[in-house]
């Protein structure tokens, strides 16, 4: 049983204090990444970032966002910034009091084109030489390991096949060999020096859980000038896992954390109307997922904002913003896992039978090919033409900081109406209300059409668990001072108050916690 299994040495993510939010800064740089640490992550509660691949990589044929998985050596060197900005940069967020966490891509190289890396290492895939590192054929697994006729995985549930062939025809690197893990491990351990408190895994599923487990427990332990001492490095694994056959995330537990693909996909579908709220009652282990101390957990991420993995038109990305924020919402909301919100760039989204032909389309960059910065006006504004800054729209943080406050307290007073009406508390600290009773209709086409406008609304006297008060609501607005900007609602001595969702709101939830509380 899950339950009894240790939590892994690396499930830790050294947030400072009471932080429990990560944000992946997508593409951004390494001087902007300092930057926000101070003026933004530290200061509104975020407990750390996540960077994109920080390794040289391919030069790809219009920069697509994905190069960076095409790893060409460890040198420290992207359009992001090099080795000195990097280490500048994490030291910055650590004593901002935010922890980075970088990305990183063990499993393979490049695919098989040959080019110049991102710190001008020449590369030859088809020969499978990456004189960077370097590497030659014999680091690769090929036809003595691999075997399918082309080295490519075909069944992906065979834990051959998708540990020894080749994931999109990505050079597979052989991390039996010594000499592999020797690289890798000194790569990571290079990081660590530099004082990041761990790592994504990308493609765990294509690596054996007993090479990681060879090269993760040689890892140093977290640098002493930011961390306790004998602090491991957090790790989560990118396991897409949906239940059933196929590569078990158990087998990687002890490793780690796991991406919890299943919490994507359920609350995916609950938002999309697909399902009705007042079933996430018991959300969580007793929903099949696994327990919430082996989990991480997103909405959005790289890769399904643009429909690799699940499904253009199921995901919900950007261009949904309400929808992202009140799945979003729910994420931060409920007692379950780590969560990761996706802070994204923009681009120009053309979507022809189900695919984003555009899905490829890198960070914004100037006419250098340099990626364009983040500039944030006098009035909190920034360049949106160019980044989304998900992580600094308000709806969102806001529930950073409600994680925060409602720390680990229960789930308790849950009410539904039966339906996709719902609201909870967590202990006496904050409470959280959602009604999706519009979205539901508008994709139900079972002909409800006289249904009474009415009971769209969410109005009930609810039991909030708070102390009595009046409390502003964090998500039409905010508490400034000694009043609200948005709506409020006054909690009477037994903790009761009425509480209003229109079926017309731009937002379908209302918030609420401790610090949003006036004074009498
Ligand atoms: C991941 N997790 O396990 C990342 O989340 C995902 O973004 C990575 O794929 C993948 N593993 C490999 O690191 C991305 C992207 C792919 C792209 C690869 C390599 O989603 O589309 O594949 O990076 O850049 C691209 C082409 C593909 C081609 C391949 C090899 O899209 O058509 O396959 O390069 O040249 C022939
Ligand atoms: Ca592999």
């Amino acid at each position: 049983m899950a339950s009894t299994v240790i939590p892994s040495v690396y499930s830790d993510p050294h947030f400072i204090g009471n932080r429990r939010v990560i944000t992946h800064l997508m593409e951004w740089k390494y001087d902007d990444i300092g930057n926000e640490c101070e003026r933004f992550l530290g200061p509104y509660g975020y407990g750390g970032v996540q960077v994109s691949p920080v390794n040289e990589h391919a030069i790809m044929d219009g920069r697509p966002w994905y190069e960076r998985y095409q790893p060409v050596s460890y040198v420290i060197q992207t359009r992001s910034g090099n080795e000195q900005q990097f280490r500048h940069m994490v030291q910055r967020c650590n004593r901002a009091g935010v922890r980075v966490y970088v990305d990183v891509v063990l499993n393979h190289m490049t695919g098989g084109q040959q080019g110049l890396g991102t710190a001008g290492n020449y590369f030859n895939g088809h020969e499978q030489q990456y004189p960077g590192v370097p590497f030659g054929p014999e680091h690769f697994n090929g036809p003595e390991s691999c075997p399918t006729e082309n080295l490519e995985i075909i069944d992906w549930d065979n834990p051959v096949q998708s540990r020894n062939c080749r994931l999109f025809g990505l050079r597979d690197l052989k991390q039996s060999c010594e000499y592999v893990r020797r690289k890798q491990i000194e790569f990571l351990n290079k990081l660590i020096d530099f004082g990041v408190a761990g790592f994504r895994c990308d493609a765990s599923t294509h690596m054996w859980p007993e090479d990681l487990q060879n090269i993760f427990s040689r890892l140093n332990n977290l640098n002493e000038e930011f961390f306790p001492s004998n602090s491991r490095p957090f790790i989560y694994h990118e396991i897409i896992y949906y239940g059933g056959g196929g590569i078990n995330p158990n087998e990687y537990i002890s490793l780690g954390r796991i991406i919890e693909f299943r919490f994507w996909k359920e609350i995916t579908n609950v938002f999309r109307g697909h399902n009705q709220l007042k079933w996430l009652r018991n959300f969580g282990t007793e929903w099949g997922l696994i327990d919430s101390s082996d989990a991480f957990i997103m909405i959005d991420s790289h890769d399904l904002r643009v429909g690799h993995n699940g499904e253009l038109g199921f995901n919900i990305n950007c261009f949904e913003p309400q929808l992202l924020k009140a799945a979003t919402a729910f994420m931060l909301a409920w007692n379950y896992g780590i969560p990761r919100i996706l802070s994204s760039y923009r681009w120009k989204q053309i979507v022809k039978d189900g695919k984003d032909l555009n899905e490829w389309v890198g960070p914004p960059t100037d006419l250098f090919g340099n990626i364009i910065s983040i500039k944030i006006n006098p009035d909190e504004s920034w360049n949106n033409q160019y980044w989304m800054c998900e992580h600094r729209w308000k709806q969102i943080y806001n529930l950073v900081r409600f994680k925060s406050i409602v720390d680990d307290e229960p789930i308790i007073n849950w009410w539904d109406n039966g339906d996709n009406q719902i609201a909870f508390s967590r202990g006496n600290r904050g409470f959280i209300a959602f009604n999706l009773q519009k979205t539901r209709l508008n994709n139900d086409d079972n002909g409800n059409a006289d249904y009474d406008k009415n009971q769209l609304d969410l109005r009930k006297r609810l039991q909030t668990g708070l102390p009595a008060g009046t409390y502003c609501d964090i998500i039409s607005g905010d508490r400034d001072g000694n009043k609200c900007t948005g709506k409020s609602i006054i909690v009477d001595q037994n903790g009761w108050a009425n509480i209003y969702i229109g079926h017309n709101e731009l937002d379908v939830f209302f918030a609420t916690h401790l610090e949003a509380k006036l004074t009498e």
